[in-house]
């Protein structure tokens, strides 16, 4: 049976290209700052984000706990979207390991945090009130569509972190996909940002890996914070050579899936029991809602399952598909034809 797997980005497998690499890597001692094939992919990935440094972590949940752990102290309070990964889907690390207070703000649509709401939720100096930090924001934000966040939007960010004496941290796990629906560069976008974390593992289809990028002695003391949670690696060069790999060769493809991503989303845009809000797919994720009332995501998901068609439900009446190297045009066309088919069944 032909298999369209749209749960995740996160499945891709490494390229030959990869494989090869990972088997050729130059290696040493990373906790001695030994290995140069790391030592490599974290200058590329600073350069890259338009930072001083970098710094290799085993995935995108340890790079912002580090984040975190590193821009706060116990009781500091992180300002951050209601449907970011960081609240949602981490464990609430920050808390449970660091004692740092998360202030949810609700994100809008476009994966934004309302200026206004932002500012006012920045707390004054008063005896009563934890300290805030940080402000955390997610591009592109998953949970919102996949949206990317602009360049003005971030310096509109900016300008009152500057105001306040804050700090700024981006969660970029898909920050090469907010680049190139938007046109410009990951640097740009990451401007503003004292901390950014982006993904190896994801579209960019390394097996394992995320990078931390900041200043010199951000990342120096980040550094610190990745030993104390257990993420020193050693010989890690085996796998930092993959994620060369990744920021050389997989970065300018992730267009093609922004254009498959749309174009699931027009063929299924149309059907009844569903509904797809086109203009929202800028990037690599198709989130569908179910209006049928008889049916559920979980349901959904099985009958889809049962015709090779693989996506996550992410909410009782709604699915989310993710587009990646694996899945081809046709693949569009055909998981488009299976869920329509599915839903009048
Ligand atoms: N997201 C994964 C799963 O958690 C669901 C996915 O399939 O989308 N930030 C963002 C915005 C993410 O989407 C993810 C992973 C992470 C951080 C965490 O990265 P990992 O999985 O490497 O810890």
């Amino acid at each position: 049976m032909r298999i369209v797997d749209l749960r995740s980005d996160t499945i891709t497998r490494p390229t030959p290209a990869m494989r090869r690499a990972m088997a050729e890597a130059e290696v040493g001692d990373d906790v001695f700052g030994e290995d140069p094939t790391i030592n490599r992919l974290e200058e590329m990935a600073a350069n890259r984000l338009g930072k001083e440094a970098g710094l290799f972590v085993a995935s995108g949940t340890m790079g912002n706990l580090v984040c975190l752990l590193t821009h706060c102290g116990r009781g500091d309070e992180v300002l951050l979207g209601d449907a970011s990964h960081t609240f949602l889907y981490e464990q609430g690390g920050s808390a449970g390991l660091g004692g740092i207070h998360p202030r949810p703000l609700g994100n809008q649509p476009d994966g934004t945090l309302e200026l206004d709401h932002l500012e006012a939720a920045i707390r004054p100096d008063n005896i009563h009130f934890p300290r805030t930090r940080l402000i955390v924001l997610e591009n592109t934000h998953n949970r919102c569509s996949g949206s990317p966040l602009t360049p003005d939007y971030m310096k509109d960010v900016g300008d009152i972190a500057r105001r306040h004496g804050l700090r700024i941290h981006v969660d970029g796990a898909r920050i090469f996909n907010a680049a190139a629906a938007l046109g410009v560069t990951a640097s740009h976008l990451a401007s503003e940002a004292d901390s950014v974390m982006f993904c190896l593992s994801k579209g960019l289809a390394a097996p394992v890996g995320s990078v931390v990028c900041g200043s010199r002695d951000f990342i120096k003391e980040a550094r610190r914070t990745r030993k104390l949670v257990g993420g020193g690696m050693r010989q890690a060069g085996v796998i930092a050579a993959a994620g060369i790999v990744a920021l050389t060769e997989m970065i300018d493809r992730l267009k093609d899936d922004h254009e498959n991503a749309r174009r699931l989303g027009e063929g299924i845009a149309e059907t009844k029991g569903l509904s797809v809000d086109l203009p929202r797919i800028q990037t690599n994720m198709i989130y569908i809602n179910i209006t049928r009332s008889d049916l559920s995501s979980a349901d959904l998901a099985h009958r889809l399952a049962r015709e090779g068609v693989l996506v996550l439900p992410t909410g009782p009446r709604q699915l989310r598909a993710v587009t990646h190297r694996h899945i081809t045009r046709e693949d569009m066309d055909h998981a488009a034809r299976v869920i329509r088919q599915a839903v009048k069944g």
